[in-house]
């Protein structure tokens, strides 16, 4: 019987535990950078060339708080783009609604490794 209530009791901490962890990670997400997705029209859009080994800028102008579209193009091989800093990755043929609330630059990568030159592909995000 005390087992049997011992193991209760351990089941109810690990939930409890859980619940915390869960929660905080939340909080977290919603703290963050600021990407948000949403599933309502964007008022801006940028489009990201990609090709081997490039961006065709250095740099990409988000306005901050308003919702904008991210397209990344391919226009050879398979890239896309990833900032870490964003919790962002937009994929080549699926563009996505972004709201950036933060100003700041966020550098981002092609997360593919799409040759020699793949670590070369680095650009900048501005948020103003
Ligand atoms: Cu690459």
């Amino acid at each position: 019987m005390k087992k049997l209530l011992l193991m209760s009791f351990v089941l109810v901490a690990a939930v409890l535990v859980l619940a915390a962890c869960g929660s905080k990670s939340s909080d977290t997400n919603n703290a963050g950078s600021g990407v948000e997705e949403t599933g309502t029209a964007a008022s801006a859009s940028i489009v990201i060339k990609a090709s081997r080994f490039e961006f065709d800028q250095p740099v990409y102008k988000i306005k901050k708080g308003e919702p904008t579209e991210i397209t990344l193009e391919s226009e050879d091989g398979v890239h896309n783009m990833e900032a870490p800093d964003l919790n962002l990755t937009v994929n080549s043929g699926k563009p996505k609604v972004v709201t950036l609330n933060d100003a700041g630059e966020y550098e981002f990568h092609c997360d593919i490794m799409c040759g020699t030159g793949h670590s070369k592909m680095i650009a900048k995000i501005v948020v103003e």
